[in-house]
């Protein structure tokens, strides 16, 4: 019956996953700023340097000119002069469109003004760099969760009405996987499993067309659960010129957003906690790849070059056993850390080493849901069962279930094969049996574990449990969905539709597990935009709430009448969600282009 809860509980995966080290607001500001920068020196400059001279006709044969520098430049902008392109950085031949377009001369230029106006461009370039955030002037929702997995859309305008016949742009038939939306541009990145391949695809943001997809058949697939897990659960992560999707049966795999392959990293085949199936999901920390994998043994926290996908450093987590969650990024102190939700304790890395910082002890002993960042804090939930409200059964009454042949042992083959991977937790030494003396370990581990909410103050350096824990709750915590930090508040939803809103400095709450009208599980974790908070039911139910408020005020609510695990995804004026047989695009009006 242990394995019974253990199994009908463990995670989802789709909330596994991403991250990138920037607010939204400071992204969108970012960009605007550096777009705002580059119109008014680039018209500063076409002055000065004269650029408007007579265009090229279309046809023009003058890029066939260009030195290397040249096509550096071409590829800052783009056909208007106003727009700065998103692919800022691998950037589009956009030059030469302009060129086209007769918005830059440069073919019949002279070779003193073209000169002139390749420095000017490269300046710009170079100084677009400077600007914190400035590649992210692309409308994105980069891995799992969006940015930093914070699930906030800080500028994202997305639909209330929202349903299966209601604000649908388009809606594509996409075969299931746990897995949530990644999106950059024009792009949207999903992983998914079908005909036994693992599966990076990439849909058009504005059609729903598909774009591309690569696979690969793995030599052996991890175990995983046959219902609530597949192969394809991580959400994959992307910068703009990487997409790297994570299989635990068969490493990190690196596209760039045409579907080019980049880079492959294998990795042994993934022992995942209770043979669920891996869940966690890589994310992006500027030129690195991070991924926690924690499983039964031979956990680590692994650090791969983005462009080259060659190890940069590795951390073993000999401590650590399959947890699920997805690690962040938190900037404080002037350093980043890379912040690990791992089973019975929360772990902060230099990103730049892999050396340890900090541990925070005494969190649940099987944890799925990921961590936010919110006003300089930390802040994590996470409840598994074995506690008071969730107790395990004794040693005795498990074996008097099910010892069928009373030798005192459980083996593989008396439990129903349904139940068999979740052994895992407990077989301490893979032999197939759970002893006593297995039994025993396995509830001493957990008796060190906590079902909590914490809030982490920055600044600390090793053992903080004592030192910078501000606050801490014990009530409507969440399995597998995260917490959300929106408007200085925690929010936390709690299986069977509960959710929970807690000042985030205080940890006082406003209200306290407010039933939703939507019961049952939540795998998907809430994401937040323009005053509202959206979250999905795993039967379905996606729920449109107010923020703010001493009560949960209900905007809407819809059956999408499929399963959903997948976190939704905010970009710009629409909302991306993937259920179990769909991806829709939900929008009041077609996404920009
Ligand atoms: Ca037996
Ligand atoms: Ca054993």
């Amino acid at each position: 019956m242990i394995l019974s809860v253990l199994r009908g509980g463990r995670k989802d995966s789709s909330q596994l996953a991403n991250n990138f080290g920037y607010s939204s607001a400071e992204a969108s500001f970012s960009l605007r700023f550096s777009a705002f920068l580059c119109v008014s020196a680039f018209i500063f400059i076409s002055r000065l340097f004269n650029f408007d001279q007579q265009p090229d006709k279309p046809g023009s044969n003058g890029a066939n000119r260009s030195t290397d520098t040249e096509m550096q430049a071409r590829r800052v902008w783009s056909g208007r002069v106003d727009q700065c392109r998103v692919d800022l950085r691998p950037l589009p031949p956009i030059v030469s469109k302009m060129l086209a377009k007769g918005r830059l001369s440069s073919a019949k230029s002279s070779c003193r003004a073209g000169s002139r106006m390749l420095v000017a461009l490269t300046l710009f370039c170079g100084f677009a760099d400077l600007v914190p955030g400035a590649e992210v002037s692309v409308p994105s929702w980069p891995q799992f969760r969006g940015p930093n997995c914070s699930g906030v859309a800080a500028h994202a305008t997305p639909p209330v009405k929202i349903g299966p016949t209601n604000c649908v742009l388009w809606c594509m038939d996409v075969p299931w996987s746990p897995s949530s939306p990644c999106i950059w541009g024009e792009r949207i990145f999903v992983t998914t499993f079908s005909e036994g391949q693992l599966q990076t695809r990439c849909y058009d943001r504005h059609t729903g067309m598909l774009r591309w997809s690569s696979g690969l058949k793995p030599e052996q697939l991890e175990a995983f659960n046959q219902t609530e897990n597949n192969p394809a659960a991580p959400t994959p992560a992307t910068d703009g010129r990487h997409v790297v999707s994570y299989f635990g049966s068969f490493g990190l795999i690196c596209h760039d957003p045409e579907g080019r392959e980049l880079w492959r990293h294998r990795l042994p085949v993934a022992m995942s906690g209770c043979g669920f199936g891996s869940g966690t999901s890589p994310i992006i920390e500027g030129q690195l790849v991070i991924l926690d994998r924690d499983q039964d043994q031979n956990s680590s926290l692994l650090a791969v070059d983005v462009a080259t996908g060659k190890t940069a450093w590795e951390t073993p987590r000999p401590d650590a056993t399959g947890s699920f969650g997805t690690p962040i990024i938190w900037n404080h102190d002037d350093a980043d850390d890379v912040v690990v939700p791992g089973c019975l304790r929360l772990k902060g890395y230099d990103v730049k080493t892999g050396k340890e910082r900090w541990r925070a002890e005494g969190v649940a002993a099987f944890t799925c849901p990921t961590p936010v960042v919110g006003d300089g804090w930390l802040y994590f939930a996470a409840w598994s069962p074995g506690k008071a409200d969730a107790p395990w059964p004794s040693w005795d009454s498990s074996l008097e279930k099910l010892d069928k042949n009373k030798d005192g042992i459980v083996s593989l083959d008396e439990l129903p094969e349904s139940d068999r991977n979740a052994m895992t937790a407990i077989d301490v030494d893979h032999d197939g049996k759970i002893t006593k003396a297995e039994w025993d370990i396995f509830m001493a581990r957990n008796a060190k574990a906590r079902n909590v909410m914490v809030a982490l103050k920055p600044g600390g350096r090793g053992d903080i449990t004592q030192t910078h824990v501000a606050w801490e709750f014990t009530r409507g915590l969440p399995y597998v969905a995260s917490p959300l930090f929106y408007q200085g508040r925690v929010y936390t939803v709690k299986d069977g539709g509960m959710l929970s809103s807690l000042d985030a400095k205080t940890g006082k709450p406003y209200y306290l597990q407010e039933r939703l009208e939507a019961s049952g599980n939540y795998y998907a974790s809430p994401v937040a935009a323009d005053g509202r908070i959206y979250l999905a039911s795993l039967a379905g139910k996606v729920t449109v709430v107010k923020a703010g408020g001493d009560q949960p005020e209900i905007l809407h609510q819809a059956d999408f009448g499929d399963r959903i695990l997948a976190t939704p995804a905010l970009v710009g004026d629409a909302l991306y969600l993937r259920t179990q047989k769909k991806l829709y695009a939900l929008g009041d009006k077609p996404v920009a282009k």
